[in-house]
């Protein structure tokens, strides 16, 4: 029999839960996510409901003013109330005070989202596979049929809601043959079961569409957003869908990227493109997401003025004001593509009229495949709190998308989910913590790792000795993964196609364009206005001003912005060239480190996470092993600098 792990929901947990007395006004109108907040209390906690108020230990109230989010109001020590606005704040309330009564005791929270959108889009297939995915198949969909797997979905569904996920996109952007009809009379039946089982727990659905559908459908010869007959057919599929998922979110569109149909065969540009899809969809209220991920990906490397960083910005600034209210851009956190380091997309902060995601990717595909521990919220944190210097007396990344947006409820923060279908959800146990992390940080962005970190810890193991322990490697985790792999922010270096393991030229002479430029002098993309390709312009006059000198430019992105000598010298007074030594032998060593630590939780945990960190570790330690020997091997043989410290480089 297959155990699903149970993740942050551990059973350990429910005892103090069960014994509690929950009752909930009677005016609160019973939709599908009251009825699901009465079953979570009954049946999934085994708690009681009551129906006289003074027995109850928790009451749910609703209250028009505390609107969005909730409000837990400590009566005495016996009694809490939950207020809300809407049976969805309830539903998160109930879910936050019981995460926090494990963690402990608190006194009244009012809890406001930072952001309105709150996503996980899933790369699924319909096939089975997971583009990126690292945990096993798909949990929706099996050899282009649905699964069906209820209950899985459902304890998804819990997880995410949590954590106060309020949308989840069901497969991949790229949408191939078979998935261009999940919007078709076929499939929809099976959408609609996935939509009521998310819907109960306030999540809405969207999916992702092929620009090219009217297309694939076979119904017209063209899917040009301006002519009539498309713009009809996408109304009447709108209608169909509406039809039967009366509370669908609205779709996800990857166009003009990467081999996916767009508008541009139409000499259209991307708002003509999302504005027709924003109109189908406007009568029902649904959504349309479109991601500003559009680049050359048929580059030649010989060009040294095509910058694939541009693209986004160059693509998207002047269409800013043109998109409908309905239309939301998904923005890639990083103007290349989810690389260890990167700077911020320029275009935040700069675009003024537009509806904006933030995008990031929980799943780890150039973060170490879920086999490599890194504790993704140290970059996220870094991330959303980067001054765009784009207000006064600052505009974080965090605010962008709540204060830039003209729709601010249709702005937010989107990720890649890390989810398939091994036993405890994301392969290594502890990338748990990344999906719990990505909602905790969706929800609140000034919340820290380390607070983020001891509540997962404590939710999904309870009471450590050893906490100490799992934190440090955890904590440490990202800049261990970042000090063995691309130095100083230059990025990419891994095997093409799986983007795992070294591969310094591996995509030094492709099209996809993401180039080191490494010789025997030195390394680095020369983005500068003064010399390079001027992506610096794109960022607000101080950051500019900071990425485009040398001296100012901070270490970790060099070599984003700058080619450089190997002896050049950072701010710590090292060489470049030392650097990369340095950083790649004490990586290795800190795997090691987290190999020779781990064994002091096998008294703690149960044997089957313990052995699958232990079993991962191992599996990590090979890979920093190889990075760092091609690496120091690799800059050694161009530069014919020796290290400092003369430790085994393999030359
Ligand atoms: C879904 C990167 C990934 C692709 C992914 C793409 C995207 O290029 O390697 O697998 O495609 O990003 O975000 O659309």
């Amino acid at each position: 029999m297959v155990t699903i792990d149970n993740a942050w929901f551990s059973k350990l947990q429910y005892a103090k839960i069960t014994k509690m007395r929950f009752y909930i006004k009677p005016n609160i109108f019973e939709d599908s996510i009251l009825l699901n907040l009465k079953n979570e209390i009954e049946t999934f906690f085994q708690a009681k409901l009551v129906t006289v108020e003074s027995e109850a230990n928790v009451v749910f109230v609703l209250d028009k003013s505390i609107y969005p989010g909730y409000l837990v109001k400590k009566m005495n020590q016996e009694k809490v109330i939950i207020l809300a606005a809407e049976t969805v704040s309830l539903l998160q309330g109930f879910y936050y005070y019981l995460l926090n009564l494990i963690n402990n005791d608190f006194n009244d929270v009012r809890q406001t989202p930072n952001q309105a959108i709150r996503m996980i889009d899933h790369w699924d297939n319909f096939d089975g596979t997971i583009e990126r995915g690292y945990a096993g198949r798909s949990i929706f969909y099996e050899n282009n049929q649905f699964l069906d797997d209820y209950n899985r979905v459902k304890m998804y569904a819990r997880m995410l809601a949590s954590v106060g996920i309020n949308y989840i996109a069901l497969n991949n952007v790229n949408v191939h043959h078979e998935e261009t009809f999940l919007i078709s009379a076929k499939h929809l039946a099976k959408v609609k079961f996935l939509a009521d089982i998310f819907g109960k727990f306030g999540i809405k659905v969207m999916l992702s569409v092929n620009f090219a559908s009217p297309i694939r459908f076979g119904d017209l010869k063209t899917a040009d957003p301006l002519d009539e007959q498309v713009q009809q057919w996408w109304q009447t599929r709108a209608n169909l869908i509406y039809d039967l998922i009366p509370d669908f979110g609205g779709f996800l569109v990857k166009a003009d990227s990467e081999g996916e149909p767009g508008p541009f065969a139409y000499g259209r540009d991307h708002a003509q493109g999302a504005n027709m899809l924003a109109r189908a969809l406007a009568p029902h209220h649904g959504i349309v997401i479109w991601r500003t991920f559009v680049y050359n990906a048929h580059q030649d490397w010989r060009d040294r003025t095509t910058d694939r960083a541009r693209a986004a910005y160059d693509n998207f600034m002047a269409l800013d004001g043109k998109f409908d209210d309905n239309v939301t851009l998904q923005i890639k956190f990083g103007p290349i593509d989810f690389q260890t380091r990167e700077p911020v997309q320029p275009l935040f902060g700069a675009l003024e009229k537009t509806n904006q995601i933030i995008e990031f990717q929980v799943t780890q595909e150039y973060t170490g495949h879920q086999i490599d521990i890194n504790y993704l919220l140290q970059q996220w944190y870094e991330v959303l709190h980067f001054d765009t210097k784009h207000g006064q007396p600052e505009l974080l990344l965090k605010d962008v998308p709540q204060t830039k947006s003209p729709v601010p409820q249709n702005s937010g923060v989107a990720a890649v989910g890390n989810v398939g279908r091994d036993d405890n959800w994301t392969g290594n146990k502890l990338a748990q913590a990344n999906l719990y992390g990505f909602g905790r940080i969706a929800w609140d962005a000034d919340l820290t790792p380390e607070q983020i970190l001891s509540e997962w810890l404590q939710l999904t193991f309870g009471k450590l000795e050893h906490l100490d322990v799992i934190k440090e490697i955890m904590l440490s985790s990202n800049a261990t993964y970042e000090a063995y792999t691309a130095p100083l922010g230059v990025g990419f270096m891994v095997t093409p196609q799986n983007h795992y393991g070294p591969s310094i030229d591996g995509y030094e002479f492709d099209r996809w364009g993401t180039y080191h430029f490494a010789d025997r002098n030195g390394l680095g993309v020369d983005r500068t206005v003064k010399t390079g390709t001027g992506y610096t312009r794109q960022y607000a006059d101080a950051n500019y001003a900071k990425y485009e000198d040398l001296t100012t430019c901070p270490d970790e992105l060099l070599l984003f912005f700058h080619h450089v000598d190997y002896t050049h010298v950072l701010h710590d007074g090292k060489t470049v060239i030392q650097h990369i030594y340095d950083t790649h032998f004490e990586g290795v060593e800190k795997v090691k480190q987290y190999l020779a630590l781990w064994p002091q939780l096998e008294d703690e945990l149960a044997p089957i996470d313990y052995q699958n960190v232990l079993e991962h570790l191992n599996r990590q330690l090979k890979n920093a092993v190889e990075w760092r020997d091609q690496m120091n091997t690799f800059f050694y043989r161009m530069s014919g600098i020796p290290d400092n410290q003369e430790r085994k480089i393999y030359a």
